[in-house]
């Protein structure tokens, strides 16, 4: 057996599949699309995505001395078919990405890689793997060794898995045999950027991060631009639709590791009104070990809020009502509750939006409460109604004043 070959053997024992090698040269087309996306404004928002970065992820020999090889991994997470978030009966759910159902992947990776990399040390050789957290582009790297290929979605597709693998690498010293990139492409399709209910795909090969679910639910530490917000549907936690609708992901082999099988007080659903009370300490110890703590505790709830909005289930209305009402809340969650409540033409969510009218509320607040309360106005004009809210009627509103 050569060394390749021992590898490989290896790594697919570990669970990576498909497994490829490529030569450890500079990813220069690459690095020219990462830096025209950087500049377009595309990774805006994740302060930690540098031009700096781009140029030491995509010179392998910058990150390992005499870099030679790259051997790329796919670790297949499709655990199959369990209820998603609003599929679920009785109290209002959100809906969680794959990805994030069960262990967190990172910790899963990093035990599998460096028992390869102790494997490369014992054959002589110097290695350092990379699996998400580092400067390389991981989809380029897999691109180069055949593991899959570019979608228009910018996932790489596997044979195997499509889209349902996450990706990482070790880069070595040793000369290895290496594998050739696939010669695939998406054809005609185009149900990705048809279905990305943000239109985030905004040509092929090409995601605006910012508009991005998965950005805007997980990196995006501010508010949720207010015209995406009802695009969101009641995804708390990433998203999957570009990765559903797309063909190639039709029929995947529910045997990943178990691992990624739904953890409890986890999983593909999440009931959305404890999530919005969750303290600090709870959702510690709920979400630790899992990706979930990547939005941390405020990017959770805030998420909630905008779902609980969507969802239109009227129980949820007393709790978004002590969020806007509430001094101690951070304002822009206030701005969101506001928000929330200005979907339902519930009476009580009326009521709650014309009390905190009387408070002396953040300007951002105050702002969205106004526009709530028009939204609502010009509903019930549409219809012909009256608010009945008990409150105020409708010429008393601050609606006269303030728009
Ligand atoms: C930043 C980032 C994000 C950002 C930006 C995503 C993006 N598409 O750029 C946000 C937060 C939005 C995000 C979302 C998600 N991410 Co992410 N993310 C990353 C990260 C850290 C860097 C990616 C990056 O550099 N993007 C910048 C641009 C320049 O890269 P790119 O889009 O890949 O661009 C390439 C192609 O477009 C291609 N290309 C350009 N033009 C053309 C033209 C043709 C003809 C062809 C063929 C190719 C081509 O070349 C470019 C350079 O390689 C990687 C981990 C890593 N270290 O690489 C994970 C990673 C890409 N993410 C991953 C996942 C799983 C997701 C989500 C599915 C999570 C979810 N369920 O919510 C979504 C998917 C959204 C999507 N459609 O991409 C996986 C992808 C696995 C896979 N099978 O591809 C990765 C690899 C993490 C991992 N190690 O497994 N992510
Ligand atoms: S993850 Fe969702 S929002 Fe992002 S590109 Fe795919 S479909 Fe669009
Ligand atoms: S949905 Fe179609 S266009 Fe999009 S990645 Fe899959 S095959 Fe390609």
């Amino acid at each position: 057996m050569t060394i390749t070959e021992e590898i490989i053997d290896h790594a697919k024992g570990l669970g990576f599949r498909p497994v490829g090698i490529a030569p450890a040269d500079p990813f220069t087309e690459t690095r020219a699309a990462a830096q025209a996306r950087l500049k377009a404004g595309h990774l805006d928002g994740m302060g930690w995505y540098t031009p700096a970065r781009v140029e030491r992820g995509t010179r392998p020999a910058w990150l390992l001395k005499d870099a030679r090889s790259i051997i790329a991994l796919a670790l297949p997470y499709y655990v199959g078919k369990f209820p998603v978030g609003d599929a679920r009966p009785g109290a209002p759910h959100g809906v969680v990405s794959r990805y994030a159902w069960g262990r967190d992947y990172h910790n899963v990776l990093r035990k599998k890689l460096r028992s390869l990399v102790a494997l490369l040390e014992s054959k002589h050789g110097s290695a350092r793997f990379f699996a998400d957290t580092g400067p390389i582009l991981d989809r380029a790297a897999a691109f180069r060794a055949g593991v899959g290929w570019y979608g228009k979605s910018t996932m790489i597709l596997t044979e195997e898995q499509g889209t349902w693998v996450f990706l990482a690498e070790v880069i070595t010293d040793l000369p290895l045999a290496y594998t050739k990139p696939l010669k695939k492409s998406c054809g005609s399709c185009t149900r990705c950027i048809d279905a990305c209910p943000t239109d985030a795909i905004v040509a092929p090969y090409q995601v605006d991060a910012r508009r991005c679910i998965a950005y805007l639910t997980i990196e995006n530490r501010g508010g949720i631009p207010r015209e995406l917000r009802p695009k969101l549907g009641t995804r708390v936690f990433g998203c999957d639709i570009c990765q559903d609708v797309c063909p190639v992901n039709r029929y995947p082999s529910a045997d990943a590791s178990e691992d990624f099988l739904p953890r409890p007080g986890v999983g593909p659903s999440i009931p959305l009104i404890p999530l919005l009370k969750i303290t600090e300490e709870e959702f510690r110890s709920r979400f630790q070990g899992t990706p979930l703590m990547r939005a941390k505790r405020q990017g959770l709830r805030r998420n909630a809020i905008v779902a609980l909005g969507n969802a239109g289930d009227a129980t949820a209305v007393p709790v978004l009502r002590h969020v806007l009402l509430d001094d101690n809340e951070d304002a822009m969650l206030r701005e969101h509750a506001a928000w929330a409540l200005g979907r339902f033409s519930d009476v009580a969510a009326q009521a709650a939006l014309r009390q905190s009218w009387e408070l002396a509320l953040p300007a951002e607040v105050r702002a969205e409460v106004a526009l709530a309360l028009h939204d609502e106005h010009r509903r019930c004009e549409g219809e012909g109604q009256d608010l009945h809210t008990g409150a105020h009627s409708v010429d008393e509103s601050p609606l006269g004043t303030s728009l």
